[in-house]
């Protein structure tokens, strides 16, 4: 019996950063449309090339949800398979992922394709494959339903919040409504959003100058849970700079257990945009 654990892209980790002698870890890539230019977010998307295209493109941007198809391929490769995504209320790869699963169960029923949404992105989902592949590795039973179980649980369990310099495409792609202020970046306002237990964007604050802005994520982070023991992961977008900061403060602030740096891929990063940090824990 083999365990697979499938994830969309959005997960900010990529296939050969995981490592398993037990399960198998897929990442099946949305697609990002910058002008006429299109790029797979896989493992070889180069962030920087896209980000380039991104300043250099007038015409509007725009991302795409992997097809059910996509989905199926992945599913087909594994007998117990655990799949996690992107927010539904965010995107239709959840819907695409379930669709994937009946194609796949028609054919193979005997198959165990479990899709959990994440309500979420960036972190929680790399807490969530960390968790998944914990409990894979561990199990001496096959208990399939029992894993998931315990997924979902650490699912509703984990936060999200995040601070962009830049709200545009997140704005312009319908995802967030229009941020009141438009002066409020070059005052050196920071906004900080968080994600609500369904899935959607919220303004949660606002904040002047960089070491403020930490200590409001950290302020913010303590009050939508006891973050006693927690696992944080951060993903910037091309800011190394500003998470190892962020990270120091999460570290000062908060009785956590571990606070993990890693680079947004492509999806989160045409989000994100420039120099976003994304905590998720
Ligand atoms: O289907 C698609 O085309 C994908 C659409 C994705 C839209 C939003 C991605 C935002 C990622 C900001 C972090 C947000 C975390 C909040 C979760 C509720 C970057």
């Amino acid at each position: 019996m083999t365990w697979d654990i499938v994830s969309d892209s959005s997960c900010d980790l990529r296939m050969a950063s995981f490592e398993s002698g037990r399960v198998r870890f897929e990442t099946v890539p949305l697609r990002l449309q910058v002008g006429e230019r299109e790029f797979l977010d896989n493992d070889d998307l180069v962030v920087p090339d896209l980000l380039d295209a991104m300043n250099q493109e007038k015409s509007a941007s725009s991302t795409a949800c992997p097809s059910p198809a996509a989905f199926a391929r992945a599913f087909e490769a594994g007998d117990c398979t655990v799949c996690f995504t992107i927010s539904s209320n965010l995107s239709g790869t959840y819907n695409a992922a379930v669709m994937g699963r009946e194609m796949v169960l028609e054919e193979h029923p005997e198959k165990k394709i479990c899709v959990i949404d994440s309500k979420s992105t960036a972190g929680a989902m790399v807490l969530l494959i960390r968790k998944a592949k914990e409990l894979m590795e561990a199990d001496e039973t096959g208990d399939f339903e029992g894993i998931c179980d315990q997924l979902r649980l650490y699912q509703a369990a984990l936060r999200t919040c995040f601070t962009l310099e830049n709200f545009d495409n997140l704005i312009k792609n319908g995802r967030m409504r229009p941020l009141v202020g438009t002066l409020l970046h070059s005052l050196g306002i920071h906004v900080i959003a968080d994600a609500t237990p369904h899935g959607t964007i919220h303004v949660a604050d606002k904040a002047r100058g960089e070491v403020k802005t930490y200590k409001a994520i950290t302020a913010l982070m303590k009050s939508s849970k006891d973050c006693t023991g927690a696992e944080v992961v951060i993903s910037h977008c091309e800011n190394m700079a500003g998470a190892l900061k962020l990270k120091q403060q999460i570290l000062e602030d908060l009785p956590v257990k571990s606070v993990d740096v890693l680079p947004c891929r492509g999806l989160t990063s045409f989000y994100a945009m420039e120099k976003g940090l994304i905590v998720g824990y």
